[in-house]
């Protein structure tokens, strides 16, 4: 435990009650809460424990929780999406799914009675919940299109499996990370396009390749001076939260695909014993990093790595500009396709994923993928299947040709389920983009991130354009508004957008977003783009 944890006078009101009972003792409990029912529970197990085996109070929507999966790399089956479908579906009108921005799923309208249920059949399926909220590790996110994917550099689904393995137990959940600090955020990219967003996790592997001086990789395993070898460089510390963003920093550090797990072991354990744990403001690993040097950092996890980090190679391999997998792709396997397809801003409801499981069935291998911008991707389509695939009914509505705003739209929750959000963000992120798209023709895809308030779940840095969700006066009155960031530049040479405006009333958005648009994107009044296609 940490040095900081121990002295329990510093300790926040989380840490204290962490100390009472560890968060994953609740596995045991769920029975008991199923019967007692949510009213009758311990406010504390009911609205901080049940997050570590994914299940959310939603003050919101009392009685209505929220569960939070965990999907490695995105994927997931045919049945085990059918599963989810279930689940939602038994709650009717309350009962909807979110795909969100850790390639991940979360499912609304689950009742505390259904719990015991709900976690057998997500075990008879292979899907857990456990350690997904609070003070663990999120989702670990990888490319989307991995193992599809004929120009990546190397597949991250294993590692990303191997990672989550590790640090949950096989998903029976893991006393050893299960009192971090604070939440932690990893990430693996073996593509060149930096699908992941490498820059704003925690944790996060790049590839890389060093020139051979005799170590050994699973993929090469012979050393040869003429080719190098690929790795991954390592970068720490990114991290948004209300307070303070930042990008984060190289470890200085390069490692072989095979040591991957262990570094993640190593780094975790140097942030669970003495990461800052007084001020839950000031908890994430990079303030830890700030504190230390990264030097000083880097030569702890050395020791519990037992064995020192070579230094980072020169340059990464990232030198694309990000995909947004959206539409119909060839894959690196001859006569296989994959199709990206827009979901509008996540949200699926039970009979859409009763489809989507079918259409992956049916023309895919039952494989369905989620990306970090709220789609899905599904591979494995032949290519004499793929003509009838693209008559299915479902694509009018999850298109895979969508319109240049609606295709990179991403929304957090908003107000409709999160009592952190100022302002809604979900619906009215839909009605702007389509008022925007009936006004103005575009060229190129705009990165419109929306995000209910400072939390930032809804990425607005890494966005073209970022509106958080803010609280603004106007005639006398307080008014749901947005701050505008811009310039988050994503995949190749990532950086994060700034903060240009602040305040703006939403009802007064849609011009001001308009005019953005038109001066920085190269948007087209349609009425004016008639007049230059008549001259
Ligand atoms: Fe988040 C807290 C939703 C990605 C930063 N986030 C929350 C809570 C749990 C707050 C709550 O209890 O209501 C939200 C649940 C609302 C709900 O009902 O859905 C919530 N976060 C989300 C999701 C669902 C947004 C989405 O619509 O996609 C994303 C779930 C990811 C997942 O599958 O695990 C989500 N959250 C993020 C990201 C983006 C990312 O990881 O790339 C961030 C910024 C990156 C980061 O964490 O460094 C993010 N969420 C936060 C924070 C600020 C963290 C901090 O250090 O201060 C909070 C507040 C907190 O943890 O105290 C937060
Ligand atoms: Fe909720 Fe704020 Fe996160 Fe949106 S950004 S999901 S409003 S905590």
């Amino acid at each position: 435990m940490t040095d900081t944890a121990t002295t329990t006078t510093s300790l926040n009101k989380f840490e204290k009650f962490k100390a009472q009972k560890d968060g994953l003792a609740i596995r045991d409990e769920i029975e008991k809460f199923a019967a007692l029912g949510w009213e009758a529970m311990d406010e504390i197990d009911r609205d901080h424990r049940l997050k570590w085996v994914g299940v959310f109070f939603r003050p919101v929507t009392p009685g209505k929780f929220m569960m939070r999966l965990r999907m490695p790399n995105g994927i997931l089956s045919s049945s085990q999406m059918r599963v989810l479908a279930q689940v939602v579906q038994r709650y009717g009108d309350d009962g909807c799914a979110d795909i969100t921005t850790r390639q991940n799923i979360q499912l609304r309208g689950i009742r505390i009675e259904d719990l015991p249920d709900i976690f057998n059949r997500f075990h008879a399926v292979g899907l857990t919940t456990i350690q997904s909220g609070m003070d663990n590790v999120r989702n670990i996110t990888g490319d989307p299109v991995a193992g599809l994917d004929g120009d990546e550099l190397y597949d991250t689904r294993e590692l990303v499996q191997q990672i989550q393995d590790m640090l949950t137990n096989k998903g029976e959940g893991n006393p050893e990370f299960s009192n971090l600090p604070r939440k932690f955020n990893i990430a693996i990219t073996g593509g060149r396009d930096n699908s992941v967003h490498a820059e704003i996790n925690d944790l996060a592997f790049v590839p890389a390749f060093k020139e051979a001086s005799g170590e050994k990789s699973s993929q090469s395993p012979i050393p040869n001076p003429q080719s190098p070898i690929f790795g991954f460089n390592i970068i720490v510390g990114g991290f948004f939260s209300a307070k303070r963003c930042e990008a984060a920093i190289p470890l200085n550090a390069w490692v072989l695909p095979e040591d991957v797990v262990a570094v993640c072991r190593a780094v975790l354990e140097v942030f669970r014993d003495h990461g800052p744990r007084a001020n839950r403001q000031k908890s994430r690993l990079m303030w830890l990093i700030d504190e230390w040097g990264v030097e000083k950092f880097r030569a702890e996890v050395e020791s519990r790595l037992g064995k020192s980090l070579l230094p980072a190679a020169a340059k990464d391999e990232i030198d694309w500009e990000k995909r947004d997998h959206i539409g119909v792709y060839k894959q690196k396997q001859a006569g296989l396709n994959y199709a990206g397809l827009n979901i509008p801003v996540g949200r699926l409801y039970a009979e859409d994923m009763f489809e989507i499981a079918r259409l992956a069935e049916v023309y895919g291998s039952g494989e369905i993928r989620f990306t970090l911008e709220q789609n899905i991707v599904i591979p494995n389509i032949s290519d004499s299947r793929l003509a009838t695939f693209l008559t299915e009914s479902l694509l009018e509505r999850f298109s895979i040709d969508p319109g240049l705003l609606t295709r990179s739209l991403v929304s957090c929750t908003g107000a409709q389920f999160c009592n952190f959000a100022l302002i809604e963000t979900k619906n009215r992120a839909l009605a702007m983009i389509k008022a925007l798209e009936e006004d103005l023709t575009f060229t190129n895809p705009v990165r419109i991130h929306w995000t209910g308030c400072p939390n930032s779940c809804g990425q607005p840095q890494v966005a073209d354009i970022g509106l958080m969700g803010t609280k603004t006066r106007k005639n006398g009155k307080t008014l749901e508004g947005v701050d505008i960031y811009m310039g988050g530049k994503v995949g190749k040479d990532a950086h994060l957008g700034t903060c240009v405006t602040k305040g703006i009333p939403c009802e007064d958005l849609q011009p001001v977003l308009q005019d953005l648009l038109i001066k920085n994107f190269g948007a087209k009044l349609k009425q004016e783009a008639l007049l230059v296609g008549n001259c």
